[in-house]
């Protein structure tokens, strides 16, 4: 490997404790790696080049750990971060692992559990912020249904409206510089799950009281699974100035959620989300959540976490490139060329344009013989990326 693709602290990427951390338990099969304890994984992480390490309340503190344990676990976190210098940009809770978030947390029928979630998230906020993290992400993995027959779904979107509009009123009480981040994914482990895609997410947000502490967290796998252009989803994120936090990994269409090494199934796509997030400047987060294979042993896992860093590297120079290229700098030109003989109709409405316009004579089959070169530009593009140019 060459040094040029070496990570940085500038680049802010960042791996969740679950996912280095992954054991290769599936639904099919145990274990084949054994647990690592989050002192482990943040000397992994440090040795691979991370800048941040992420986590939920129960990867750093076991559910039922006594007080005792509980603080014995974090002055050891603590003492590992400031001995390797990681730092914890983002935490967030499990409300989908234990068995009394079966029906959902914020979204249950049951009253006791949607009371319970609030109290656990409070607590994992606390725990978070006395760690670092500015941002807090939220994904309702058990928020949803298998049959809609006993929900009812304007109350699932009240609840989950209640919940936000409480912990933000939490965070502001307790005056935390902390932001909200949600996370859509469409199905697994529900059936369906609410607000199932980064769209989704965006409208629900401008529904809350403090829309300003909110925004979104977009995952690859997640707008992939559900077979869409997740460069698409993050765009509309930016736009709306949204973008707080990305989940960076690989997913083929039409399976489960792979959870896949960034760029390792679809490097094109890939190459477009990179160059769209170094085009636009995202300061955030460049979080991977993802794991390895269940082949994997602790140097694969190794190999893993430097693949997702390198291949981001690699991918953010073939950008750079992009906007080097004369070829295809002057195919975009062509492509987005502008007479100027249209400026006098664009921008905000006024009596007179709309007048103005509608006496315009346009040429309709001037218009739509003209071709566009995009199966040339394409091509570079794919010739860019195989390292021919
Ligand atoms: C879980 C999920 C991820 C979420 C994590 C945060 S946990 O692994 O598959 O997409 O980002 O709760
Ligand atoms: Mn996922
Ligand atoms: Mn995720």
């Amino acid at each position: 490997m060459t040094n040029t693709y070496q990570p940085h602290s500038d680049n802010r990427f960042t791996f969740g404790l679950w996912t280095v951390g992954n054991t290769g338990r599936d639904p099919f099969g145990a274990p084949v790696r054994k647990a690592l304890s989050p002192v482990e994984i943040v000397r992994l992480l440090a040795e691979v080049g991370a800048y941040g390490v992420n986590f939920h309340d129960d990867d750093l503190v076991p559910i039922d750990a006594t007080p005792a344990a509980r603080k014995k676990i974090i002055a050891d976190f603590r003492k590992a971060l400031s001995d390797t210098g990681l730092v914890v940009p983002m935490a967030t809770t499990n409300l989908f692992g234990d068995p009394a978030f079966r029906d959902g947390a914020f979204t249950s029928n049951d009253p006791h559990v949607r009371a319970y979630a609030l109290q656990k998230t409070m607590n994992a906020i606390d725990l978070g912020v006395s760690l670092g993290a500015g941002i807090y992400v939220f994904w309702g993995g058990r928020e949803g249904t298998e049959t809609d027959a006993g929900k009812n779904l304007l109350d699932a979107q009240k609840w989950m409206r209640e919940a936000m509009n409480f912990l933000c009123g939490y965070v502001r009480d307790q005056k935390y510089a902390l932001k909200f981040a949600l996370e859509a994914k469409p199905n697994e482990p529900r059936g369906d799950i609410f607000l199932p895609t980064t769209g989704a997410m965006l409208a629900f947000i401008e529904t809350l009281d403090h829309p300003e502490m909110v925004g979104v967290n977009p995952e690859v796998a997640h707008e992939h699974m559900a077979g869409l252009n997740f460069t698409h989803a993050v765009a509309q994120a930016w736009d709306a100035g949204k973008l707080f936090h990305i989940d960076l990994n690989d997913q083929s269409f039409g399976r489960y959620d792979q959870d896949l090494r960034f760029g390792s199934h679809n490097l094109k796509s890939a190459f477009f989300l990179v160059k769209f997030l170094e085009d636009v400047g995202y300061t955030g987060s460049r979080h991977f959540d993802a794991h390895a294979y269940r082949t994997a042993d602790e140097d694969d896992v190794k190999a893993f976490a430097a693949g997702c860093m390198r291949t981001y590297l690699i991918l953010k120079e073939k950008a750079a490139q992009f906007w080097e290229d004369a070829e295809i700098q002057g195919l975009l030109a062509e492509i987005v060329a502008d007479d100027g003989a249209m400026d006098r109709f664009k921008g905000k409405y006024s009596p007179a344009k709309s007048k103005a316009l509608k006496a315009e004579a346009f040429d309709r089959g001037a218009l739509g013989r003209r071709g566009l070169p995009y199966e040339r530009l394409d091509q570079l593009v794919v010739e860019l990326l195989m390292g021919v140019r």
